[in-house]
């Protein structure tokens, strides 16, 4: 590419409309995994653009979904991003076969086309992102969350981000998708019962339930519940299956503990559409995190904006 080696700011043109449109129907196209966890790669690909994002540290205005760093073994071998491999695996045909897409912005495209796919809102999403060509720029680790901690960490995390109270309980609704692994991060189980439909169900099942402290044999602790209703149907349907636990990580809690929090839970478990709206505008936030754009909305990469990832 040209622009690289110029001595004034890069910029990238962002693919048009109808080229997005190609990515976005590939990406519609594989999210259907019957092999795969709960039979969607949705959960997994919107995991992979958060912790793109998440690394974001506005006093230094260094990390975000620009860069593309996970690539690199700097940030792709973070403990905190294990699993995420599979994500990347799941784009990589849709990045050759439509290579004038960044790895940046495919990530965060697919996160946008499978939260929308898996009933959830419509989220704004501009492209433009640039893939670092070396792991100079790569964020250094330990920037992410740690489920096991409480609302200080959370806090602590988010802020260093740039979000509030309130855009720390919206972003957490993302919850009602997937589940947790114990190869990848050690915690077991789901969320919710049906997590490849994104629905405000999480913060429902934070409220309702009688969340109980169990300790893995790993030694992690999370909180756990078992549907009895769920048992009974089970009980009469196939009667071999166990009724699923369900789970919540310690900063889950945290969001009903917190009486700061508690009250967006509230919100969003009574008003689906407040959290649908709540979140699409935080999630588009996260994803642009970091990103400086032109009056035309084209990126500009500073030579020097992303020097001095000592912290
Ligand atoms: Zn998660 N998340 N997350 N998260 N997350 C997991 C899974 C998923 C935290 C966390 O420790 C974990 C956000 C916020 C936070 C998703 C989306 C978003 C897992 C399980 C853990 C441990 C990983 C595994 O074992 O595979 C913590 C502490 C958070 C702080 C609030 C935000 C924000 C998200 C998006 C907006 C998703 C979709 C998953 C499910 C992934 C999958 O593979 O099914």
């Amino acid at each position: 590419c040209v622009c690289r080696s110029m001595a004034q700011p890069q910029v990238h043109d962002t693919p048009s409309k109808s080229q997005l449109e190609q990515v976005a129907q590939a990406v519609r196209d594989l999210l259907h995994q019957p092999e795969y966890d709960d039979g969607s790669a949705g959960p997994v690909l919107v995991r992979l653009a958060w912790h793109s994002a998440g690394t974001y540290c506005s006093a230094t205005n260094t990390g975000g979904s620009n860069g593309a760093g996970m690539r690199y073994e700097k940030e792709g071998g973070d403990e905190a991003n294990a699993g995420l491999q599979h994500a990347r695996a799941f784009l990589e045909p849709i990045k050759k076969r439509f290579p004038f897409i960044t790895y940046a912005d495919l990530w965060t495209l697919a996160a946008v086309v499978a939260v929308k796919e898996m009933g959830g809102p419509s989220i704004k999403w501009r492209g433009g992102r640039t893939d670092f060509t070396d792991d100079n720029k790569v964020p250094p680790r330990g920037r992410l969350p740690d489920g096991s901690k409480g609302a200080d960490h959370l806090r602590h995390i988010f802020y260093r981000m740039g979000f509030n109270d309130q855009e720390i309980v919206a972003l957490s609704g993302a919850h009602n998708l997937g589940r947790c692994h114990s190869d990848r991060s050690g915690f077991e189980g789901k969320w919710v019962n049906n997590p490849t439909r994104f629905s405000n169900t999480y913060y429902k099942m934070l409220l309702v339930n009688d969340w109980k402290k169990k300790k893995l044999d790993n030694g992690k602790e999370q909180f756990v519940y078992v549907d009895e209703d769920l048992a009974e149907e089970n009980e009469d349907g196939e009667a071999s299956e166990e009724p699923e636990e369900l789970m919540m990580l310690p900063t889950d809690i945290a969001l009903i503990q917190d009486l700061s929090f508690r009250p967006w839970v509230e919100l969003y478990a009574e008003h689906k559409d407040i959290f649908f709206d709540h979140f699409s505008k935080v999630f588009a936030k996260l994803l642009e995190l970091g990103i400086r754009r032109d009056k035309n909305g084209n990126i500009v990469n500073e030579e020097n904006q992303h020097d001095g990832y000592k912290s």
